[in-house]
């Protein structure tokens, strides 16, 4: 933790009271000339901090940063969010999570960038990630479960990005089958599950959720495969990115606590139920070959149940799915 983080950290855990220079020297080993400089960072930086000659420095607010102190404050997970990450810029979190998972980083480690500038969506493709006004963000897990079991952590981050925008942005969404989140059928969410393994073994899993919340119309590219929105463009109200944050680790946090008590089965259920497509006729694309089916729900690997025209079920375990409906207007 830097002298900026520690210091953020007196301020909250002292919330709205006085923090003097001596004191924060004295804890932090540094001089009362370096609190100065470290305060001053963190002006420049967007906190407001006031400073009274007899009494020292007090926060006054913060800046919509995502900062390793102030995500860690309160967090109270279990598991996620033990270390926190914070970066400013960053090629992909997923590849730093990788990097520290390939290091011996702990389960529950994350990584939050306010800008990446190479995220990455699945097969290649590309993840829009502008700064200041989206999460990034990667979460190293080490569950010891069968290999074939890992993709069903990607149901399970969707469920609990669903409920997040739910419970703080008061947004309804739906679940699209494999990795999408979308609110008024355009894409707000999108994850991408990565594994470390070999044979029989999982190393970790990375699971990597890039979410929409203050972007607007004007920041995304014209040339993107599907809609897509944020919440903002959705309810007109700017999201608080850390509180967002906050409560996305720990439903997180609670929902893997019970897979790994429980297993799939509460999280299939979860996401069959946010699942809009249900019941429907969908068409699946998988590179050259597509075909077309009602869906019936997801089968114990992820993989998802398709009925077919002549009755039979085929599991589909790759490939992007689109509405009938929507294809025909
Ligand atoms: C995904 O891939 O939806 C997975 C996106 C995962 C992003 C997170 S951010 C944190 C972590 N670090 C990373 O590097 N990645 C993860 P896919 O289903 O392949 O969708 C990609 C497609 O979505 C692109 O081809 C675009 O058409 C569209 N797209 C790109 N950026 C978008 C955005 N910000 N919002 C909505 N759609 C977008």
């Amino acid at each position: 933790m830097t002298s900026r983080d520690r210091i953020l950290n007196l301020f909250r855990n002292n919330p709205g009271e006085y923090v003097s220079g001596e004191k924060i020297s004295h804890l932090l080993h540094i001089s009362r000339a370096a609190v100065w400089k470290q305060v001053k960072v963190l002006r420049e930086a967007g906190f407001e901090i006031e400073a009274k000659h007899s009494l020292g420095y007090r926060l006054l607010a913060t800046p919509d940063l995502l900062v390793a102190a102030e995500i860690e404050n309160g967090l109270s997970c279990q598991l996620i969010g033990r270390t926190v990450v914070a970066l400013t810029e960053t090629d992909s979190t997923n590849l730093q999570a990788r990097r520290l998972g390939e290091e011996g980083a702990i389960e529950g480690t994350i990584v939050v960038a306010d800008r990446q500038t190479a995220g990455r969506g699945r097969l290649g493709r590309r993840w829009e990630s502008p700064a200041g006004v989206n999460l990034y963000c990667s979460i190293l897990l080490r569950p010891q479960i069968p290999v074939q079991q890992a993709p069903q952590l990607t149901f399970l981050s969707a469920v609990a990005v669903a409920e997040t925008l739910k419970e703080v942005c008061q947004l309804t969404t739906e679940v699209k089958w494999p990795n999408d989140i979308l609110a008024s059928g355009a894409k707000i969410s999108g994850l991408l599950n990565e594994m470390n393994s070999e044979t029989e073994q999982i190393h970790f899993v990375i699971l990597g959720v890039g979410i929409n919340l203050n972007m607007v119309a004007t920041q995304f590219p014209e040339d993107l495969n599907y809609p897509a929105t944020s919440a903002f463009l959705e309810t007109g109200r700017r999201v608080d990115r850390l509180f967002f944050l906050q409560t996305f680790l720990r439903r997180l946090d609670l929902h893997y606590q019970e897979f790994l008590r429980e297993g799939f089965t509460p999280i299939r259920r979860r996401w069959e139920s946010l699942c809009k497509l249900i019941n429907t006729q969908v068409r699946v694309d998988q590179g050259a070959n597509s075909c077309c089916g009602t869906v019936v729900g997801l089968d114990l690997d992820g993989a998802l149940r398709l009925q077919l025209n002549n009755g039979s079920v085929e599991r589909i375990v790759a490939g992007d799915i689109q509405p009938v409906e929507a294809l025909k207007r």
